[in-house]
């Protein structure tokens, strides 16, 4: 995974001797709910294009795939409760790319989508990712939607994965 220069991207270790349940992105035989924005539909596009090859790459099958465009980030959180209440997907990415304007509408709108997102995941107990781009402009933006430092929308995909599979290998650990 690719990081910002100031993050420690060093790996995650284990202590010997204690149980470890840690999930993979594995999708095979999952569903997938898809929730983007169209504001900043440049950006989001690259996003989803990341997305998906991620989720491809997993073994999702692309026709368990379904997208939910909404018109912003704002809207994200709402998007991603429907389709997580349905209880037909493993997991729902969401996508959306909000860029700091004149104004502090940027902290409103990125607040929103950050805990209700957080709180579409907490209520339904199926993995809600955040592949929502919070940048101060188009260029921070374009590194991290498929550029120099990566794509978010990737990494959102694989997040979810990973969640859905942990859940699993803890349902089964519980004889559920
Ligand atoms: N939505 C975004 O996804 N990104 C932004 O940068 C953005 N800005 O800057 O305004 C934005 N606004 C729209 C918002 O998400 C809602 O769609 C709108 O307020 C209607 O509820």
């Amino acid at each position: 995974m690719l990081g910002s220069p100031e993050h420690a991207i060093g790996r995650l270790r284990m202590p010997e001797g204690v149980g470890v349940i840690e999930g993979s992105p594995n999708g095979q035989r999952r569903a997938v709910g898809i929730v983007v924005g169209r504001f900043n539909g440049e950006i989001t596009s690259k996003l989803l294009d990341g997305a998906i090859a991620a989720l491809e790459e997993a073994g999702v099958e692309r026709d368990r795939i379904d997208i939910v465009p909404v018109p912003g980030a704002f809207e994200l959180p709402l998007g991603a409760m429907a389709l997580a209440r349905t209880r037909k997907y493993s997991c729902v990415v969401a996508l959306g790319c909000v860029i700091r304007g004149q104004t502090p509408h940027f902290d409103f709108v990125a607040g929103e989508a950050a805990s209700g997102l957080q709180l579409a995941a907490l209520e339904t107990g199926i993995p809600v990712s955040f592949g929502v781009l919070t940048c101060d402009n188009r260029e921070q933006a374009e590194a991290r939607a498929g550029g120099a430092l990566g794509n978010k929308g990737t990494e959102a995909a694989r997040s979810a994965l990973e969640m859905a599979d942990v859940f699993g290998l803890l349902r089964s650990r519980a004889g559920q």
